[in-house]
């Protein structure tokens, strides 16, 4: 991290149906009338996204609506849209063109496809600690194996009124998707447990935690899920990411 190129499969989340504060501001725009949208993750998993719950955003991001194509628009941070122009990954003709942008709290609530999962329509939810300056500024929500996640999703749950959503919004639960020796079939629930994990502020621990379950799940998961049920993780990880590529799923993204 930090040094040299980190390899990120961006994830699309298709819109099925915008918040009802999200509406207003994409419905005033021309441009996006009969457009698909779709939210674009960045994750290092992509094994994982059979495990999807939910996706999240930071409320105090910015993010703009580009079009892909004719057709298509991505939903990120201007940065990662600039990166994919450059790499001429998905913004087709190498040109950012923004429709329109948008706050993430406005975008709290929207209701997504997650590609893989066992739950086929997922919401959007707040997060405090996603990055701007990192991959889309998007980030798919695996509570099963991250950490993070499982965390947020447990403060989401705990406050619903405070974080400003539907306590229904944060109800669907984590899926048994990767088992590992150490942390059995939900490793981040269990390791969150066992270091006493309440909150996504417990920041120092949930450093520790994610990297635990990352290095466990990658070098000793076996999927329980999916087409590659029984692989080792390692030789699942790949066959996984080849196969949303190519059900145009996903793309790769580098920064
Ligand atoms: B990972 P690295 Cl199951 N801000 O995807 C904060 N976090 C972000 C982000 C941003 N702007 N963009 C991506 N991420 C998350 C799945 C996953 C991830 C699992 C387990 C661990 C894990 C499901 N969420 O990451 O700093 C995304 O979450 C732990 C490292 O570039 C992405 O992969 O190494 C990961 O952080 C990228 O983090």
């Amino acid at each position: 991290e930090g040094v040299g190129p980190q390899e990120y499969t961006g994830i699309k989340l298709e819109v099925v149906a915008w918040s009802a504060q999200a509406r207003d501001t994409i419905e005033r725009v021309e441009a996006l009338r009969g457009k698909r949208v779709f939210l674009v993750a960045a994750t290092l998993r992509p094994e994982t996204m059979y495990g999807q719950t939910n996706c999240f955003v930071g409320t105090e991001i910015n993010y703009g609506l580009f079009a892909v194509n004719e057709t298509d628009v991505f939903l990120c941070t201007e940065r990662a849209a600039r990166n994919m122009a450059y790499q001429k990954l998905s913004l087709e003709n190498g040109v950012v063109t923004k429709l329109a942008e948008i706050k993430g709290t406005l975008v709290v609530g929207t209701k997504v496809k997650a590609p893989l999962s066992k739950y086929e329509e997922v919401y959007v939810l707040p997060m405090e600690n996603v990055l701007a300056t990192k991959g889309t500024g998007v980030v798919t929500s695996v509570p099963s194996d991250s950490p993070d996640d499982y965390a947020t999703l447990q403060d989401l749950i705990k406050k619903p009124a405070y974080y400003k959503i539907e306590a229904e919004w944060a109800s669907l639960v984590p899926i048994p998707i990767i088992n590992t020796p150490t942390y059995g079939d939900l490793a981040a629930p269990t390791i969150c447990k066992l270091k006493k994990i309440n909150s996504q502020k417990d920041r120092t621990q949930l450093t520790e935690a994610k990297e635990l379950v990352y290095k466990e799940g990658f070098y000793s998961g076996t999927m329980i899920v999916g087409d590659h049920k029984g692989l080792p993780v390692q030789e699942a990880k790949p066959r996984i990411k080849e196969q949303l590529l190519r059900e145009g799923h996903a793309f790769v993204y580098n920064e």
